[in-house]
C-alpha cells in the first residue's frame, strides 16, 4: 500500500506528528546559498540529516563574493582562515584572497560536495509560516512547500545602502552603488566620484585611483586604518601546502589565535591590544600621507576599530595622488552634472560609486515571517534584531539563523562562526530526534537574559566606548554584535544548555 507523506498534504498538517515523532528525516529548507548555506549542506549531511533544500534568490552560489564584485575586492581576513574547515585550500594565491577566487572556491566548493545539486537557483522565499510544527515556505512564484525545519543562511550584510541626499536621481553620468558594480562603465580618464570611505571605498579607491582621470573621494567620517600585509604565495609553497594539509591546519588555528587575539582583544576591552593597534594605525597614517594637511583631515576622532577597521594599503597613496581629491566639506545634494557640496562647489563627475554600505539589520527579512500566534518577525524586532544565541527567536520554533542578530562579526572569519552554529544546530536536531520532540524554541526569559548579558558584555567593548558612530549600531544605540570573545562563543556552541529552550512533545 502506497502511504501519503503527511508533508505533501499542506491542508492537514495539525493532523500529523513532527518528524522526530515519526522516526523520519526532518525536511529542511536553507534559505541562501551563501558561504553559510554551503557550510550548513555539508555539515547537516555529515551528521546524517539527507532530506535538504536550498533556496536561492540569484543564479549562482556565492552569496556576498557572487554580489560584489567592484574593482580591489579582496577578503582582509587570511585566506588560510577564510576557509571551511572540511574544504581546506593548499592553492590560495595570496595571503588574503580576492573576490573572484573566493567566488571560484565557493563554487568548487558547493560543486564538490553536491551543495550545488540541491540549489533552487532564481528562487527567492517571500513568505514562512509556522503551522505547527512545520513551516509553509511560499516562493516569489507563489510555489508552496512545507517543511520540518528553516535555516536561514542569508547573511548580514547583503542589502545595498543608497545615501538619502538629494537628487540622487538626478546624476545624469553612470551612478551604481557598489555592490551593484557596472562592468560596462569604463573609469580609464574619466572624473568619477566615491561616497564613503569604509572597507569598501578603500579597496575601490586603492584599486581604480591609477586608472581614473580624476578622483573626488567624498568622505563624512575618516576611518581608522591598519596596513593590508598581502603577500603571494609561490608555486612552490603550493605544492608544499597540498603535500602536508597539516600546515594548511596549523596556519587555519595560527591565523584564528592572530586575529583573535591582535584585533578581537583590541575591540573587546585588551587595553594593551588596543594600544598597539591604535599605534600601527597612526602610523600607517604618517607614514603613507605626508602632506599634514591631508593627514589631519584622514585623522579620525574616535578610538580605532569603534567602526569596523579598515584593513588596507592602498588607500592613503591614492588618495595622496595628484589625480585624487578628499572632499570633506558635507554634501549639499546630487545634481545631474555632479555632486554638490555645502561650500558650494560642483564637483562634476562622469561617474558616481555609492560605497555607502548596507542595511544590517534586516538578516532574514524581507522574508514575511509569521510565528506562533501570528506573530511577526518584523514587528518583534522592529529595526533592533535580537536572537537567542544569535539563532533563533522566541515563538518561532524551529526557525535556525545561520549568522543572525547579535552574533560575533566584525574582523573575524565568519566561515568559522558559521561552522560553530550548524554543529550547534546539529546538536539541537540529534537531541529533537532522541526525546521525539516536535519542535523547540528559546524561551522568552532565556532570550531575555542572554540579551541582557550581551547588553552588559558591549559596554567595555571599543564599538561603545570608542565615540564613533557605525554600522554595528542598531536603532537602540548599541552595537548589533556578540561582545565576548570567539573562543568563548565556541564553547558556547559546542554543549547547548536544553534548558533554556522550550521542548515542545506535543503541538
Ligand atoms: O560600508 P560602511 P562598506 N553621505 O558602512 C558613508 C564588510 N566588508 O561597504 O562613516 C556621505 O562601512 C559612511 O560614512 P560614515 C565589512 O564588515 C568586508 O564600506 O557613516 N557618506 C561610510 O564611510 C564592512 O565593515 C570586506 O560617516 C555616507 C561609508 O559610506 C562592511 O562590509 C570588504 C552616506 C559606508 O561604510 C561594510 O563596508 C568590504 C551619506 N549619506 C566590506 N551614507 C572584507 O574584506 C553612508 N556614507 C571582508
Amino acid at each position: 500500500m502506497k502511504t501519503v507523506d503527511p508533508l505533501d498534504r499542506l491542508d492537514s498538517l495539525a493532523a500529523h506528528p513532527g518528524w522526530a515523532k515519526q522516526g523520519r528525516q526532518p525536511r529542511i529548507a536553507i534559505v541562501g546559498a551563501g558561504m553559510s548555506g554551503i557550510a550548513a549542506v555539508v555539515k547537516l549531511r555529515r551528521a546524517g540529516y539527507t532530506d535538504l533544500t536550498v533556496y536561492e534568490k540569484a543564479d549562482r552560489v556565492g552569496g556576498t563574493w557572487r554580489e560584489n564584485q567592484y574593482p580591489g575586492l579582496s577578503c582582509d581576513v587570511p585566506s588560510y582562515w577564510y576557509s571551511f574547515t572540511f574544504a581546506p585550500n593548499p592553492d590560495w594565491s595570496h595571503r588574503y584572497s580576492y573576490g573572484p577566487e573566493i567566488q571560484a572556491y565557493m563554487e568548487k566548493t558547493a560543486r564538490g560536495f553536491g551543495v550545488t545539486d540541491l540549489v533552487r537557483f532564481d528562487t527567492a522565499v517571500a513568505d514562512l509560516r509556522y503551522e505547527a510544527p512545520r513551516w509553509r515556505l511560499t516562493t516569489e512564484h507563489g510555489d508552496e512547500e512545507v517543511y520540518d525545519l528553516v535555516v536561514s543562511a542569508t547573511g548580514v550584510l547583503h542589502h545595498p545602502l543608497l545615501p538619502e541626499i538629494e537628487g540622487l536621481d538626478s546624476f545624469e553620468g553612470a551612478m551604481f552603488h557598489s555592490a551593484r558594480w557596472d562592468d560596462d562603465v569604463a573609469l580609464e580618464g574619466r572624473r568619477v566620484g566615491v561616497i564613503g570611505t569604509g572597507s569598501t571605498a578603500a579597496q575601490i579607491v586603492g584599486e581604480i585611483g591609477a586608472k581614473v582621470g580624476r578622483l573626488s573621494v567624498f568622505q563624512r567620517t575618516p576611518h581608522w586604518m591598519a596596513p593590508f600585509p598581502q603577500k603571494a604565495y609561490s608555486p612552490r609553497w603550493k605544492r608544499f601546502a597540498r603535500t602536508f594539509p597539516i600546515v594548511l591546519k596549523a596556519l587555519y588555528h595560527f591565523y584564528y589565535y592572530l586575529m583573535a587575539t591582535r584585533i578581537g582583544g583590541a575591540v573587546l576591552g585588551d587595553e594593551r591590544a588596543h594600544a598597539k593597534l591604535a599605534e600601527a594605525c597612526r602610523k600607517n597614517l604618517e607614514q603613507n600621507v605626508p602632506d599634514p594637511a591631508l593627514r589631519e583631515k584622514l585623522t579620525p576622532d574616535y578610538a580605532a576599530a569603534c567602526k569596523r577597521l579598515v584593513i588596507c594599503s592602498d588607500y592613503y597613496p591614492a588618495i595622496c595622488a595628484d589625480n585624487a581629491e578628499l572632499v570633506t566639506d558635507a554634501i549639499e545634494r546630487i545634481e545631474p552634472g555632479g555632486v554638490r557640496t555645502k561650500d558650494g562647489r560642483l564637483h562634476e563627475l562622469d561617474v558616481l560609486v555609492l560605497a555607502t554600505g548596507f542595511d544590517p539589520t534586516r538578516f532574514i527579512l524581507p522574508i514575511r515571517v509569521t510565528g506562533e500566534g501570528g506573530a511577526d518577525l518584523e514587528k518583534r524586532w522592529d529595526g533592533a534584531p535580537r536572537a537567542h544565541r544569535a539563532m533563533s527567536v522566541p515563538g518561532f520554533p524551529n526557525l535556525w539563523m545561520i549568522e543572525g542578530p547579535t552574533g560575533p562579526v566584525g574582523n573575524l572569519s565568519l566561515i568559522t562562526i558559521s561552522e560553530y552554529q550548524i554543529d550547534y544546530l546539529i546538536r539541537c536536531l540529534d537531541e529533537m530526534k532522541a526525546r521525539g520532540l516536535e519542535a523547540m524554541a528559546p524561551r522568552e526569559e532565556s532570550f531575555a537574559a542572554y540579551n541582557a548579558e550581551i547588553r552588559e558584555g558591549l559596554q567595555s567593548t571599543i564599538w561603545v566606548r570608542g565615540g564613533c558612530n557605525s554600522w554595528y549600531l542598531d536603532k537602540t544605540g548599541l552595537p548589533n554584535l556578540y561582545p565576548f570573545s570567539p573562543a568563548r562563543f565556541r564553547k558556547e556552541m559546542r554543549k547547548p544548555d536544553f534548558s533554556e529552550y522550550r521542548l515542545i512533545e506535543e503541538v
